[in-house]
């Protein structure tokens, strides 16, 4: 093991985080969207289920265009989501149960409403120079700016560049036009983002998400991506090393439990990110794992999980990171990424469904990193099988299904069916609490619509059943705790011995554990090995003879 720290690999990895995408977690007062005090009123469910960290999406004031990831105060609660009483309660009541909250933190851009980018637009040069915004070509007019800058698309679809008539410059927003880029060369914009950590941190917030903090460093000029998107020209930029450990350091959070998400990032880039040496971040979140089932690179498409894809996103991650001290955030799902029951398992009969819910968490549990689990994945929640696009209510989901029927050739039809496999909205379906009317999510109007599997597929019905999706979580969860070969040991993928299995080892001294994974509903070829004993398994009972059964997952143990 090349780390040398194995007590910094004992604390991250025996922690669990849970993520909280909190307009679909809990309504306390009936208005249809989740808040702080639906969250408080679930502590209990949280504790139970064991998990150390609640990473809650943001809840700052917001023109929620963007789900709250455009943010117009960075210190101010929207009062659609509460007040600053619950969120001071919910620290509180969090604490005494011995969660810690982590704050998400979008730093890369602001809402179009902050404060900092009206001024910029009423023609104040100091909040101008806060935004990245360049000159027209000469000649151009409010009607007709002429062409953008550069050619760059922003991650919603269109151009990354939206010409405002008030300043008569372009401004750049990666995301939606309403998500101007902040300019992370203006020292004040850094200072003043290190503020908004100690403000939260003062509030007793333990920890840090930053949202696609490998985006804040643009080049000093801008040119046309003849390539591609534009994503080479701002990915991993030459600063951004240097941010991160200004904004760690003057936010005072070193050693704090923090997680960056890197977008189109490289391993090479994450170990520089997460080593702690470099004084930066404690993890990383990267996507390579959900590339496996884009068509020809393409992310709006529709297909099965390539297994051999998806072992190799894993094994190079967890090889290479853990070779050079890095430390992976280990995730199949979040608030961007439709069911992963429904992606990477099999939804379709109760079975297969109950089987996959649980291997899912079973091949990524026993990996080297921090799990995080994100809400709803514990009950083995599936995407909610919408039928119009009328139901889908997030403004990339909206613009693709357009934008795949204008450019891209399809039916109505068919982008709907790949919006209906792919929409970040999929996993965006309030948790389903209970049988009742909405699922228990809310006593009024849910913002968007439940799925409606919530009948048999919900909290309280799996609270109770010893074979639960939930209870196998709650059991994966205190067997990270219990084991420290888990935790920190070395790791190393096995050859497959089908491409439908990932089979991987830990070690530590003399014990090792060895994973091996079904990824399909037919028997497959497994790894017989003598000796040792069944650690954890979704099947009543070790694996018998050469075969996995259908969707199985098994861990067995030597103790040296
Ligand atoms: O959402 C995606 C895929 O559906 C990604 O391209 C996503 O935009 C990217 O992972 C960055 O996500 C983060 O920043 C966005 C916000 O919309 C996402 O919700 C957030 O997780 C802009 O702030």
């Amino acid at each position: 093991m090349a780390i040398g720290n194995n007590s910094r690999a004992r604390e991250l990895g025996s922690k669990v985080a849970y993520e909280i995408y909190v307009r679909s977690f809990s309504d306390s007062t009936g208005n249809g969207v989740g808040d702080l005090r639906g969250i408080t009123q679930r502590l209990d469910y949280l504790a139970d289920l064991g998990v150390d960290y609640l990473w809650i999406t943001p809840f700052f004031v917001s023109p929620l265009k963007d789900g709250g990831y455009d943010v117009a105060d960075y210190r101010n609660i929207d009062p659609v989501f509460g007040t600053m009483d619950d969120f001071d309660e919910l620290v509180r009541e969090a604490d005494a149960r011995g969660i810690g909250l982590m704050l998400d933190m979008v730093f890369n851009h602001t809402s179009d409403q902050h404060e900092w980018f009206q001024r910029a637009r009423a023609g104040d040069p100091r909040y101008q120079a806060y935004y990245l915004l360049q000159d027209p070509e000469p000649g151009a007019t409010a009607d007709d700016p002429g062409k953008p800058p550069t050619n760059w698309e922003s991650k919603f679809g269109g151009n990354a560049w939206t010409y405002s008539p008030e300043m008569g410059k372009w401004y750049l927003h990666l995301y939606d036009a309403s998500q101007p880029d902040l300019n992370w060369r203006n020292p004040e914009v850094r200072s003043e983002l290190a503020s908004v950590l100690r403000f939260w941190k003062d509030r007793g917030v333990k920890g840090f998400r930053f949202d696609v903090v490998n985006n804040i460093s643009k080049p000093v000029t801008f040119e046309d991506d003849l390539e591609g998107d534009g994503r080479r020209f701002y990915t991993d930029g030459e600063h951004v090393d240097e941010y991160l450990r200004l904004l760690v350091r003057e936010g005072g959070i070193d050693g704090m439990m923090t997680v960056g998400e890197m977008s189109s990032t490289t391993i090479e880039r994450c170990i520089s990110y997460s080593n702690p040496d470099n004084h930066e971040l404690a993890m990383t979140f990267s996507f390579h794992h959900f590339r496996v089932d884009n068509v020809g690179g393409n992310r709006w498409s529709k297909t099965r999980p390539d297994i051999p894809m998806l072992r190799e996103a894993f094994r190079s991650w967890q090889e290479e990171m853990t070779a050079a001290g890095g430390w992976n955030a280990l995730f199949w799902t979040c608030h961007d990424q439709p069911r992963p029951t429904t992606r990477f398992g099999d939804d379709t009969t109760p079975e297969s469904w109950r089987r996959s819910a649980k291997l899912l968490p079973l091949c990524t549990f026993l990996l080297r990193g921090t799990p995080y689990i994100y809400q709803g994945e514990e009950l083995g929640m599936t995407n909610p099988g919408f039928t119009s696009i009328d139901q889908y209510r997030d403004v990339e989901s909206i613009n693709y299904h357009r934008i795949m029927q204008e450019e891209g050739g399809k039916s109505e039809r068919e982008a709907f069916e790949i919006i209906a496999y792919k929409s970040r909205d999929n996993g965006r379906t309030p948790v389903q609490w209970d049988d009742t009317p909405n699922a228990g999510f809310t006593t009024g109007e849910p913002w968007i619509g439940v799925s409606e599997n919530y009948t048999w597929l919900n909290a309280q019905a799996e609270i109770d059943d010893p074979d639960s999706v939930l209870a196998f979580y709650k059991r994966l969860i205190a067997l990270r705790k219990a084991e420290e070969i888990i935790q920190a040991g070395d790791v190393r993928f096995l050859d497959s011995p089908s491409d439908k299995v990932i089979a991987y080892e830990r070690t530590l001294g003399d014990e090792r554990v060895v994973v091996q994974c079904n990824f399909s509903g037919e028997p497959q070829p497994r790894i017989a090995l003598e000796g040792g004993e069944l650690l954890v398994s979704n099947y009543d009972n070790a694996a018998e003879g050469d075969m996995l059964r259908p969707w199985e997952g098994t861990a067995q143990v030597w103790r040296g």
